[in-house]
């Protein structure tokens, strides 16, 4: 199936053109028909020549229901053009083709309509020159009469080709079904119905309210009046909500493929008609079937920040437009470049926001946006509709390389400011750097620490410093020299306490290489582990704890967690009977 809106000026034959193509009514109010006018949009479809079904969104004309037109066109990137002979190209002729245009509708049919009343030749000649400015510019123009049936076959056969050249929907992409009517059938609840532009969906599949992020569940779907299990792309669908009341979605909201899409209500966006430093501050931004009052502030020449009335689920690249409802000006064509801008606070943020902006065309860049953001989580980006792609950083963060490497030199320069400023404390707090380099999450800290640094219990560490604070150093010599002659002899708690070594400077001297700690208070200096094995190894062996303490000229306070460290590290070992041997040289 294939999906195409009209578009064109009041009374111009639109309907009546879709009702002869369809054989069925698309003034569906009781009201459209008594006043022979379309108000509101109305659906039909049939079969074309070569088995392939078109669809119809017919739109109004009267100038009154331009939101109902383009919430219409919106979802629909193909256009019927309808102009009639006797009347020719008219105000909203105009303003439907410039709305087409705004949304870079590029694929369509020119059809002169009432042939049968005028000579359609001038109308034709006319409306292919207004076009031929536009993105409809080119398309196959004909000229037909919907009462005498003149030009209908030739039409049927145009549209066949049509459908030929449109570029096949994206079956596997996430939902976006922007709503066009949402009903009560009794008995089901509550339906609404929209095209499906991209993707697939399943009765049963969870979907989002684009309004509320709240999450509800097809209970049927309906492709063209018949039920169905599955609906693929491109299709017009009616879709059952499963206990959704009627109030709580309706046109302009979207039923959306969960977690797929970043709801925004702040977005920079590039403009083309009117420049942007003279669009008013209030717009409404149509897109998709929605219209939302936007706050237009001017960035660049072309480009613009909107703050939105409400959220709006919108990705990278997307086309829209800005229409002025009280002079009926379609002021420009949108197309979103950042969903996700950052703030513009400091001064001067602006001018260099629109720099940013004029680099940016709306096609998605992944290494631009990491580039621009340094640092950005996957989900996010696809929300954006940018597809992330290459191993992550750290969990599901990609980063820009440069910013990376730049990352790890500052968390060097941190960890080394933090050792300089706290020479007694093991390291910096992760925490703390994550504060510093102003990271979003720990895990990135961690995935910055390569050697020489080091992570260890929630802090991170530099090289060992070589050096220790002065009056560390001045303690340690002192151990030193009172401890020469009696090297297993380890000072007392109060004589350490005495030579101003507390917890955290004997922590520093330990980490430093200058003392060896066996338990809490009890430190020897460096070499002693290695004269331990040698007096060690000069006793009968086996040898018991008593000898040994003996031999050590020391007391059981340091003969015991001694023992243990060397039977650890495998230079001595114990036998039965509480007694050792010294193993190896
Ligand atoms: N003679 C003749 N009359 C036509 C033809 N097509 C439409 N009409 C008449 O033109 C009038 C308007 O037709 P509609 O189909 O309602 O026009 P529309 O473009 O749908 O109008 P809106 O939806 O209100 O914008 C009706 O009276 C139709 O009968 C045609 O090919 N020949
Ligand atoms: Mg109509």
């Amino acid at each position: 199936m294939f999906v195409v809106a009209t578009a064109g000026h009041v009374d111009h034959g639109k309907s009546t053109l879709v009702r002869a193509l369809t054989g069925m009514e698309p003034d569906r109010w009781a009201e459209e028909r008594r006043r022979g006018m379309t108000i509101d949009l109305g659906f039909a479809w049939t079969a074309l020549p070569s088995g392939r079904t078109v669809a119809f969104v017919d739109v109004p004309g009267h100038e009154r229901f331009v939101p109902n037109m383009l919430a219409g066109v919106g979802p629909v990137p193909v256009a019927l053009v309808v102009v009639a002979a006797d009347e020719g190209w008219m105000p909203q002729s105009a303003e439907h083709l410039a709305a087409l245009d705004a949304l870079g509708v590029s694929y369509g049919l020119l059809v002169v309509t009432r042939a049968d009343l005028a000579d359609p030749g001038p109308a034709l000649a006319q409306a292919r020159h207004r076009l031929a400015g536009t993105s409809l510019r080119g398309v196959d123009a004909m000229a037909v009469s919907a009462v005498t049936g003149a030009g209908l076959p030739e039409l049927r056969a145009a549209l066949d080709r049509l459908a030929g050249a449109l570029p096949a929907p994206a079956a596997d992409a996430p939902v976006r079904l922007w709503v066009d009517r949402s009903f009560t059938v009794r008995g089901s609840g509550t339906v609404v119905t929209g095209t499906l532009g991209a993707g697939r969906l399943a009765v049963g599949d969870e979907l989002e309210l684009a309004a509320t992020g709240e999450v509800v569940r097809v209970r049927g779907l309906h492709c063209l009046g018949t039920a169905r299990d599955e609906v693929a792309s491109v299709a017009r669908v009616g879709v059952n909500l499963r206990g959704t009341p009627r109030e709580r979605l309706g046109r302009g909201d979207a039923l959306l493929t969960a977690d797929r899409f970043h709801r925004t209500e702040l977005l920079d966006v590039r403009v083309t008609g009117d420049p942007a430093a003279d669009l008013p501050t209030t717009l409404t931004l149509h897109v998709g079937s929605a219209a939302v009052p936007a706050r237009v502030r001017p960035l660049g020449t072309d480009t613009v920040r909107l703050r939105l009335a409400r959220r709006l689920p919108l990705l990278v690249g997307d086309r829209a437009l800005l229409r002025d409802p009280g002079r009926h000006h379609v002021a420009g064509g949108v197309t979103v470049l950042d969903v996700a801008p950052p703030p513009l606070r400091r001064r001067g943020a602006a001018v260099a926001r629109a720099a940013v902006l004029a680099t940016l065309d709306g096609r998605p860049d992944l290494a631009g946006e990491l580039r621009r953001r340094g640092l950005a989580r996957a989900g996010d980006l696809t929300r954006m509709g940018v597809a992330p792609a290459g191993p992550p950083v750290a969990g599901d963060w990609l980063a820009d390389p440069g910013h990376w490497r730049q990352l790890g030199t500052r968390l060097a320069e941190e960890v080394d400011r933090y050792a300089t400023a706290h020479p007694l404390e093991p390291g910096a707090p992760v925490e703390l750097l994550r504060q510093r380099l102003d990271l979003p999450d720990r895990a990135l800290v961690t995935a910055l620490v390569r050697p020489p640094l080091r992570r260890h219990a929630g802090r991170v560490t530099g090289a060992p410093a070589d050096t220790l604070p002065e009056p560390v150093e001045h303690a340690v010599a002192r151990v030193r020299a009172a401890y020469a002659a009696h090297p297993f002899r380890a000072p007392e708690a109060d004589h350490l306490a005495d030579l101003g070594l507390g917890p955290r400077e004997i922590g520093a001297a330990v980490r430093a290489g200058a003392l060896l700690r066996l338990a809490d208070n009890v430190v020897l200096l460096p070499g002693a582990l290695d004269d331990a094995v040698r007096v060690l190894a000069g006793l009968p062996q086996p040898f018991t704890l008593s000898t040994a303490r003996q031999a050590l000229d020391t007391t059981r306070r340091v003969a015991v967690p001694l023992l243990e460290l060397l039977d650890r590290r495998g230079a001595t070992r114990r036998l039965p009977g509480d007694t050792r041997i010294v193993v190896g040289p």
